[in-house]
């Protein structure tokens, strides 16, 4: 569909033809129907407005920021109004769509008299307008006026998710990254229908959320010389995550606020000498170890302390999870540990949350509501097929597939490759709902890309780990398992090239690609 592209010389990549089969499926993550009409296109015009369901302030909003997306490259005016009156233009209506297509799906249709989004909910119009996005023209990402043919192809699409939760994480302790990054990277992840961003709040290096109960956690912890190397300090005010609560809400994104417990801990031990069994406190560390630190099992200000802080967070947090960590606790004994979870996990619930661990906290057998993140980077796993069993859900971060921190091959500047080198095939090509033994497709609440920072500095560098395999992971999240297709995948994620080009993201130019 870019063939109809007359591009500014900003843009050279963009006028390439595309190959994909249909112009309508140049979309990632893949939508689950789609059915092409040539004939029907609609084009953009000066004259072209955003009409969204009356009387819905959320379609309203859903259409505002459409509207907001279009404007710097068209330079249309793209007035948002009620959708009275005969279709013409864009339209987001909300609809009877059928149980079938959920709270995010929609139905998208293009003739030459507009586009059509409708859904059961405005979840679903936002989806549908990522939709759209990616069937104009890549100059549509450029925030400068672009002379382009404002085509969106002609044909209808049904789509709608495979798995409700489709995150990434992103971890602020290693280094921190500042609101106006994470927004950023918040951007990237609404486009490919990405909904939850686990936030990886506290480790050893670093406590980045201000708790008022035990101030120094953010001025000692997460202050000036804290981080990777001494050079990531910084934190999220409790005004700071709110905002980015709600930044991601508007594009519906879920934060799920991760405080990492008892190991990765020691910026907590470092600055409270009271948590330490022995009363000292131990100095704070930069390096890049893990597994050395333990909030202390034993006492009961170790309690006092996770209550406090699990109860700041559930306040501050709208979301139905709490992360409580629980990774690589080398220096808690197997009993130590599930003494520790069998306290922390039910405060989780005294607060409203429903707990979320990385996959040894299932060895604690805490309740069954528990979700456990897989990380793991073998396919048997006796211990997470046995939490399934008894009724655990799961989220797949298979470490050698998911990782975003891992390097690409041996020439990354960046990241690390203790689970191995992850091309962006190797991050396609593997099915969630039948990766592990014993973790079925009705096990698995869904597929998580978390990005550690102990290498990451900048959102460039974010970009660059994080562009293109977060595409694959939310492709694998999103669409369904009969349209898993490399050949078909690497296509369209050329397309996305000259997108991130337009919007000024950087990106891994895989050879794997065929980049225009
Ligand atoms: C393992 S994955 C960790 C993190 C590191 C990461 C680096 C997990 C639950 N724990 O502490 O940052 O590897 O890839």
């Amino acid at each position: 569909f870019t063939a109809a592209l007359s591009v500014s010389t900003a843009l050279p990549a963009a006028a390439e033809p595309g190959t994909a089969d249909s112009p309508l499926t140049a979309v990632i993550p893949a939508p689950a129907e789609v059915e092409a009409d040539p004939g029907a296109d609609y084009r953009l015009k000066p004259s072209t407005l955003v009409r969204t369901e009356p009387g819905s302030a959320a379609a309203r909003a859903v259409g505002r920021q459409l509207a907001d997306t279009l404007r710097p490259a068209t330079g249309y005016p793209m007035p948002v109004v009620p959708a009275h009156g005969p279709a013409n233009g864009i339209s987001l209506l909300l609809d009877d769509v059928g149980d079938d297509l959920g709270r995010e799906g929609y139905r998208l249709a293009v003739s030459p008299r507009g586009v059509t989004v409708r859904a059961n909910t405005p979840a679903g119009l936002f989806a549908g307008s990522q939709t759209l996005r990616q069937l104009l023209p890549a100059a549509i990402d450029s925030d400068s006026r672009q002379h382009a043919a404002w085509t969106v192809p002609g044909g209808s699409i049904t789509d709608h998710p495979r798995y409700d939760y489709r995150g990434a994480m992103l971890d602020i302790a290693r280094h921190f990254h500042t609101p106006d990054e994470i927004k950023s990277y918040i951007d990237e992840l609404a486009r490919y229908k990405i909904n939850h961003l686990h936030l990886h709040l506290t480790d050893d290096q670093g406590w980045r959320i201000e708790i008022e109960s035990w101030p120094e956690l953010t001025t000692v912890g997460g202050g000036p010389g804290t981080g990777v190397d001494g050079v990531g300090g910084g934190f999220l005010t409790k005004e700071d995550y709110r905002d980015l609560v709600s930044y991601a809400a508007d594009r519906y994104i879920t934060i799920v606020p991760e405080i990492d417990m008892p190991g990765h801990t020691n910026s907590a031990l470092s600055t409270y000498a009271e948590l330490n069994c022995d009363g000292v406190a131990p100095p704070p560390r930069t390096d890049m170890a893990v597994g050395y630190s333990s909030l202390c099992i034993d006492k009961e200000i170790t309690y006092e302390f996770v209550e406090d802080v699990i109860q700041e967070i559930a306040e501050l947090t709208p979301g139905p999870y709490l992360h409580i960590g629980g990774d690589e606790a080398h220096v808690t004994s197997e009993e130590e540990y599930r003494t520790f979870m069998r306290r922390a996990v039910p405060l989780v619930e005294k607060y409203g949350k429903r707990p979320f661990g990385w996959n040894e906290i299932v060895r604690a057998e805490p309740t069954t509501d528990t979700v456990a993140q897989y990380w793991g980077t073998a396919t048997e796993h006796a211990e997470i097929a046995d939490a399934v069993e008894r009724g655990h859900q799961v989220i797949m971060s298979p470490a050698n597939r998911t990782y975003l921190d891992m390097k690409y091959d041996e020439d990354t500047p960046l990241g690390l490759s203790w689970a191995g080198y992850i091309e962006v095939r190797d991050a396609y090509d593997w099915d969630p709902g039948a990766h592990v033994t014993g973790v079925g497709e009705d096990a698995v609440l869904g597929v998580e890309a978390p990005l550690w920072s102990e290498t990451l500095r900048s959102l460039d560098h974010i970009e660059y780990m994080a562009l293109p395999r977060l595409t694959a992971v939310a492709e694998l999240g999103w669409s369904p398992r009969s349209s898993h297709d490399w050949p078909s995948f690497r296509e369209r994620l050329a397309e996305q090239g000259p997108r991130w080009e337009a919007r000024d993201a950087g990106f891994y130019r895989s050879p794997q690609v065929p980049w225009a």
